[in-house]
């Protein structure tokens, strides 16, 4: 069990205690121990294990949820949470995943509506029912209608990359350790560096198939095997993830890898190459017909590569492709044409734009962020609070903004005189595009930034229009910078704003305005179709983390794969310079 089960086992517990109506202390007192879990670095084993220490250490963990997390390490059980949902009825599950139904709405629409299934609740929606309930309105019936589709999609119940990556980690350390297995690496959309993950693909080069699949029957993280065969195996791990193995001799593992990468589209494609070159490609190889077959004789084949990935692409005279192009568009057609992008890559960023701290929503200090960002490599970073709007996060008005940038001002000089790390710190600030238009800064404070992002947090449901008109406004400022998150979507929670986003990219392309492909994992934003759309029209991206934590600096990486699908590469990415060559850029903006 990680942190993040564990964190997610308290977090449904609330839910479900919400939902039955218990006090209001009992529901924060879960809520608030799986947000201290979610952000704990280490493990909870580690913490319980400490000689000297104890869970009860942790903040908002008495003995009472030190005694479940003890009983979730050593069993992956939690009882409680099962009583609750045996006493909550199956539906009230399914609707508590539309963006903006808690448990409360989710009771009230089960106990005076009936609603039994996410289509019933659509039917309600339509016909009006759902503004009678009292709480409801027209409004929010028009919100959860929109938001139905969205958890009807079952593509929104994939678990994020950044969460499967986790279960990779772990599950290559212990296939690794097999002394049977040779190569071992896990293929599939993981490797693809999709933004979701459905399930995990496994490949593994060995003789003894049987030793390898006992040994991940051995993994403790290993709930149930689901299915079992001679040189393949399906079993449940880590966060209900399946895991699909699939045991190969050395021959056959660049076949098998290259296969069970995908995607479909893109070996469907390979193959049809193949056969024009009077070849076939299966996960076992690329094989040349040496004969016709006739009714008598099967075909004669040689097998001609197999070893290694980059053997089976030179088969079919291409180089090989990066996993994350092999989509199906084409990538194909590229690489043959020689036309394959040099794909950006992290070690090339040199600068972090976006991040937070304790003087607005972030958990960690100033000084904190700039020594883990130094940590980290970087040369250069932007300290981008909240503005004044976002008051749920103490929004900076302009005293106490211009007060850090006083800080900031006395920090870069101690840095330059060489006491602390070698790292330059920008003054910035994420300004709100407010509901009426304009930016909840004036100009006259904004023109002092070295760094300005405008995002837009709120009137989301405002039409396609009006959301449009305000992120273009923000653009033509002269001092924004970067628009953040331009589409606004969480992956899996709440969909994008209505925006026309073809419009925002001709307009940053006209200003010489950085649209941001904001790294954070659930946001992912600009995904890779608008960043390479982007790309396309001539407007540089800024990769950045949005940081709330020193621990937030490390999502650069999913913003740098979401960045490599959309085919970008080095020079497209603006912090990817040097910070004086980012400044010649820089003077580009035009207002
Ligand atoms: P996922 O698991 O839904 O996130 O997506 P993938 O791409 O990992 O899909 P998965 O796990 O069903 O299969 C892994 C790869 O195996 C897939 O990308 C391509 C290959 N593959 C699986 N089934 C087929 C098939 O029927 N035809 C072809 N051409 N390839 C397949
Ligand atoms: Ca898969
Ligand atoms: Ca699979
Ligand atoms: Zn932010």
């Amino acid at each position: 069990m990680t942190n993040a089960d564990i964190a997610a086992a308290f977090g449904h517990v609330a839910d479900l205690l919400e939902y039955q109506g218990e006090s209001v202390f009992r529901v924060r007192a879960y809520r608030n121990a799986a947000r201290t879990i979610d952000a704990l670095v280490e493990p909870l084993a580690a913490v319980r294990a400490a000689p000297g220490r104890s869970l009860t250490d942790l903040d908002g963990i008495g003995a009472d949820l030190a005694a479940k997390i003890e009983g979730l390490l050593d069993s992956g059980r939690l009882p409680l949470l099962d009583e609750l949902r045996q006493r909550v009825p199956a539906v009230a599950f399914e609707l508590m995943r539309v963006p903006g139904l808690g448990p409360k709405k989710a009771k009230a629409l089960i106990e005076h509506l009936g609603i039994t299934s996410l289509d019933e609740l659509e039917v309600a929606c339509r016909e009006g029912r759902v503004a009678g309930v009292k709480g409801f309105g027209d409004k929010t019936q028009a919100a959860i209608l929109g938001n139905v589709a969205f958890a009807k999609d079952p593509g929104n119940s994939r678990i994020l990359w950044e969460e499967a990556d986790a279960v990779v980690a772990a599950l290559l350390d212990w296939m690794r350790t097999c002394p049977e297995a040779r190569q071992v690496e896990a293929a599939g959309s993981w490797r693809r560096g999709r933004e979701t993950v459905g399930d995990l693909d496994l490949v593994i080069d060995s003789e003894s198939a049987a030793a390898v699949m006992d040994h991940l029957e051995r993994w403790p993280d290993v709930t149930a095997v689901l299915q079992r065969g001679d040189t393949k195996m399906s079993v449940r791990g880590p966060r209900e993830l399946q895991i699909d193995l699939r045991v190969v001799p050395a021959a056959s593992f660049g076949a098998a890898l290259q296969y069970f990468t995908g995607s479909k589209e893109h070996n469907v494609k390979l193959r049809s190459r193949a056969r024009d070159l009077g070849l076939t490609i299966n996960e076992y190889g690329a094989h040349r017909l040496e004969t016709v077959p006739d009714e008598e004789h099967p075909a004669r084949t040689a097998t001609v590569a197999g070893r290694t990935e980059a053997e089976i692409y030179d088969a079919v005279g291409l180089p090989w492709i990066p996993p994350e192009l092999r989509e199906g568009g084409n990538e194909i057609d590229r690489a043959a044409a020689g036309l394959l992008p040099v794909l950006v890559e992290l070690a090339d960023m040199r600068g972090d734009l976006h991040m937070h701290t304790t003087a607005t929503d972030g958990e960690d200090t100033l000084s904190d962020m700039v020594r883990a960002a130094a940590g980290r490599g970087l040369e250069y970073i932007a300290i981008t609070d909240h503005g004044q709007r976002v008051t749920m996060a103490r929004g900076l008005d302009r005293t106490r903004l211009l007060r850090q940038w006083d800080e900031i001002d006395r920090l870069n000089e101690a840095l330059a005189a060489g006491d602390g790390p070698a790292i330059v710190v920008l003054k910035g600030i994420e300004v709100d595009m407010l509901e009426r238009g304009g930016l909840d800064l004036p100009d006259e404070v904004l023109q002092r930034a070295d760094w300005v992002v405008a995002s837009l947090h709120y009137g989301q449901g405002q039409p396609r229009e009006r959301i449009t008109t305000r992120i273009i406004e923000a653009i033509e400022n002269p001092f924004v910078r970067v628009i953040g998150h331009p589409t606004g979507r969480l992956i899996n929670r709440r969909p994008p704003y209505d925006v026309d986003i073809e419009a925002v990219i001709e307009a940053a392309a006209r200003t010489g305005t950085f649209l941001e492909i904001n790294a954070n994992p659930w946001r992912l934003d600009l995904d890779e179709r608008h960043a390479a759309a982007a790309r396309k029209a001539g407007v540089k991206l800024v990769i950045s983390t949005d940081a709330h934590s020193t621990q937030g600096l490390d999502v650069m990486r999913c913003g740098v794969l979401q960045a490599r699908r959309g085919g970008l590469e080095k020079d497209d990415i603006a912090n990817t310079r040097t910070l004086a060559d980012l400044r010649k850029l820089m003077a580009n903006k035009r207002g």
